[in-house]
């Protein structure tokens, strides 16, 4: 087996931003072709949004566009056009994200590019899908996640810090990339059998929605039951069950066990001197061990997730006055020999140079032409007989003259582009 699955699948990389080039790294990480296509002069926005080093291109783009190649090129422009129809005839896969009507306004309609190639797959992340009365919005991240019901769960429910809250985890934007990398590769996989082409969309409101599947699993919960006995409002705040809408449940479970974040030795100076602490409905005993407290085993007040659950708050107090003189470390490394579900709360820092996570791979330094190296996330996919190695993202119009080669087009051709800057 080849030590990349995806190899001799070419893509047309039309994306921008971190939605589309989310989606089209994973593929380039495994092999498939990846041209990125910009706009030539500036190319992909985020190649200058918040520069750290002057004039090398931004941390933003090196992390979303590592393993592809980058082809300028002004499809607006009838040579330009004329080049990216060519490519949609020797392509298999063409994936943008820009806004609603921009493609079809730059003449590649869908109609358009099945008769260029009826074998081409074309992918696109919109904010809305297709018919949906938003379907004309512009949509970013925090926007996607306002519309797709993460917001309106997530944060406080009383106290200052009440009212919808945004997650700092891409839900919307690489959320909706890694949706549509499957997408890609099961019309990929249709078209094995089909040998047509098809238009896979997904929009970021339906990806963030489809993350808050148990969220819809609590409205419908109330809808029936009337209240959520696993939420911290139970049964002390029944009045926030009034209107019979799921309310936000602070650091709470969220999928059936109760769990929060509890202060570790050192929380007063350190933000994340914390861990999250699942009581886990039928793993009780364990949880008495640990605390040393063998009593609550046996008491009726304790014994059943229903008894515990009026008092929770009360418990994991007890649980944080039994950790306040141990670091989240010291925490962790007691609860794990009972087999208690919970971690540290790491930060981005602890993350960058976390020994494990540099093994696993999941965190690599690249060398780059400009910067020296960066460092970035890689592949959280791990395969046996694929270790993805993750290479530079490129430099603006790095490859343009190589792929135009491989489609062609003479030295002289190449020339007349570069001068009526279609390229
Ligand atoms: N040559 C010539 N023109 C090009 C080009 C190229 N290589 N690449 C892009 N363009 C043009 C497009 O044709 C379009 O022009 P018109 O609007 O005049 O037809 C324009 O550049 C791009 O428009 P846009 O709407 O995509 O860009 P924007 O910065 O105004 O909006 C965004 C950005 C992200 C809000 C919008 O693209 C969008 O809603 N995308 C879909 C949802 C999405 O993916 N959002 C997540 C982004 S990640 O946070």
């Amino acid at each position: 087996m080849s030590n990349k699955p995806l190899q001799g699948i070419k893509i047309i990389d039309f994306t921008h931003v971190q939605a589309g080039p989310a989606c089209t790294q994973l593929l380039a990480w495994f092999g498939a072709d990846v041209i990125k296509v910009e706009r030539p002069g500036s190319g992909d926005v985020t190649r200058s949004q918040l520069r750290d080093i002057p004039d090398a291109d931004a941390l933003y783009f090196t992390m979303l566009n590592s393993n592809k190649r980058s082809l300028t090129l002004d499809t607006k422009q009838p040579e330009g056009k004329a080049v990216l129809e060519k490519m949609i005839k020797e392509y298999d896969v063409m994936v943008e994200n820009f806004g609603p009507g921009a493609l079809d306004r730059m003449g590649f309609t869908w109609e358009r590019i099945q008769e260029l190639n009826p074998k081409m797959i074309l992918a696109s992340v919109k904010g809305f899908s297709d018919g949906h009365e938003y379907e004309d919005l512009k949509v970013y991240e925090n926007v996607a996640q306002c519309a797709g019901g993460a917001a309106s769960t997530t944060g406080w429910w009383k106290g200052e810090q009440a009212g919808p809250m945004i997650s700092a985890a891409a839900l919307g934007d690489t959320n909706t990339g890694m949706h549509l990398a499957i997408g890609i590769l099961t019309a990929y996989i249709g078209r094995q059998h089909t040998g047509k082409g098809q238009k896979v969309a997904v929009a970021m409101q339906d990806a963030v929605l489809n993350l808050c599947r148990v969220k819809m699993r609590d409205q419908l919960r109330m809808d029936t039951v009337g209240y959520l006995e696993e939420y911290p409002q139970y049964p002390h705040e029944m009045e926030a069950f009034a209107d019979k809408v799921v309310p936000r449940g602070g650091n709470a479970g969220g999928g059936g066990q109760p769990g929060w974040i509890l202060k570790c030795k050192g929380w007063e100076t350190d933000p994340n001197a914390y861990i999250y602490f699942t009581i886990q409905g039928q793993a009780w005993a364990p949880i008495c061990d640990a605390l040393n407290k063998p009593e609550w085993k046996t008491d009726p007040l304790y014994m059943t997730p229903k008894a515990r659950q009026p008092h929770i708050m009360d418990i994991f107090a007890t649980i944080e006055d039994f950790i306040k003189d141990k670091t989240k470390f010291e925490a962790v490394n007691i609860f794990r020999k009972h087999d208690i579900p919970c971690a540290p709360v790491f930060s981005m820092k602890e993350l960058l140079n976390d020994k494990s996570l540099r093994a696993s791979g999941s965190i690599v330094e690249v060398p780059h032409k400009v910067r020296g190296s960066y460092w970035t996330v890689g592949s959280p996919i791990k395969f046996s007989d694929l270790k993805p190695v993750v290479t530079a993202s490129p430099l603006l119009g790095e490859h343009t003259d190589e792929v135009l080669a491989e489609l062609g087009y003479s030295k002289e051709q190449v020339a007349a582009m570069h001068s009526s800057k279609a390229i």
